[in-house]
């Protein structure tokens, strides 16, 4: 049959011409498809003699053979060159450093809330966590902030648009004390808890930042006195400062939820920064108006509370001496803190 020694070279080239295996299933096509070229030097044995039929059909599938043979090798080629081509992409030097992710560490701010909190753990108090946009009764006339008392201003409070579902006006707290409102109205006597979190005041300089924290504490009970607060509070910041060469003093102030009011002063009495009273915390008896708005009698309970800056005692505790770098995620300074 003409041109059927050809037809193996041709299958030839037009697998090699192939460059991928798509190519390759169009080139088969025309030799071993149903259209190709060797389908149809089958279908022409029909119409041979059976002498010749024999010997056509044997060097036909001979054919057929070489070109099922020839294609075999074409897509093992190809499957290869495809193989290294991935291979060559893909390639991973296994022996590179890691690019590390870094490790990541506890900003100083929390480290000493974390501290606080283990310690008044460790003494029987209860840590209450709240929401820290409040409704302006819980944040401020529950304890007995007048009407018109100037900490309630825009100037001083950041007011949100929107009421509560009772219609009160809503506002980022000011203090954590709304919590120590919520905990003590839901909860009875005796009552020890800390409230850690964040605050908000409209405040920015050197020595103020608009978000800050804060911890209160609150101890309601029917028989204690202001040397329970002060001896709490000693052996807080004995456990905070970690020595017991600290001292501390109460000396009188104002606050409209306590009454009478103290400052806390505390002084080093050994080390490089002995002899110096630093400022450390507000406190007080909880104001009577407090008490009843707590849901509690007056006359029955008497609370101790106290609120403490957390930025304050982070810059004590760790010798910091500006507020500002606690907030400005810088990690040369932030890392200090973790090593
Ligand atoms: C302070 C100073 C004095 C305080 C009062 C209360 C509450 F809710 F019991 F009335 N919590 N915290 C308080 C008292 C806070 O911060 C300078």
């Amino acid at each position: 049959m003409a041109g059927s020694d050809d037809l193996v070279e041709r299958a030839r080239e037009r697998f090699a011409q192939a460059r991928d295996a798509a190519a390759l299933e169009n080139a088969k096509a025309g030799f071993l498809g149903r259209q190709g070229a060797v389908t149809a030097m089958l279908r022409g044995l029909a119409a041979l003699d059976p002498a010749r039929k024999r010997t056509e059909g044997a060097r036909i599938n001979a054919l057929k053979r070489e070109v099922e043979a020839l294609l075999e090798q074409r897509r093992a080629e190809l499957a290869q060159v495809e193989l290294d081509h991935r291979l060559a992409a893909e390639t991973l030097d296994v022996t590179l450093p890691g690019r590390g992710r870094g490790r990541g560490g506890i900003h100083p701010v929390i480290q000493a809330w974390q501290r606080v909190e283990a310690i008044f753990r460790s003494i029987g108090f209860d840590v209450a966590d709240g929401p820290e946009i409040e409704n302006d009764w819980t944040n401020f006339t529950a304890l007995n902030n007048p009407e018109n008392h100037p900490a309630r201003s825009m100037q001083d409070t950041f007011y949100v648009d929107l009421n509560d579902a009772q219609g009160l006006p809503l506002v980022l707290r000011t203090h954590t004390s709304p919590m120590q409102v919520r905990y003590a109205r839901m909860n009875t006597p005796p009552i020890k808890v800390i409230a850690p979190g964040r605050t908000y005041r409209v405040d920015n300089d050197a020595t103020h930042s608009p978000m800050f924290h804060q911890v209160e504490g609150l101890w309601i009970a029917e028989d204690i006195s202001f040397a329970d607060l002060k001896g709490v509070y000693t052996d807080f910041l004995r456990a905070f400062f970690e020595t017991d060469a600290l001292s501390v003093r109460f000396r009188s102030s104002f606050f409209p939820f306590t009454e009478p009011s103290a400052e806390i002063d505390m002084m080093f009495t050994s080390g490089p920064n002995r002899g110096r009273w630093l400022e450390i915390s507000g406190s007080g008896q909880v104001h009577p108006v407090v008490v009843r708005n707590f849901g509690l009698d007056p006359e029955q309970y008497v609370g101790f509370a106290f609120g403490s800056g957390l930025e304050r005692l982070a810059m004590l505790r760790y010798g910091v001496d500006d507020l500002r770098p606690f907030f400005e995620g810088d990690l040369r300074f932030l890392s200090q803190f973790n090593r």
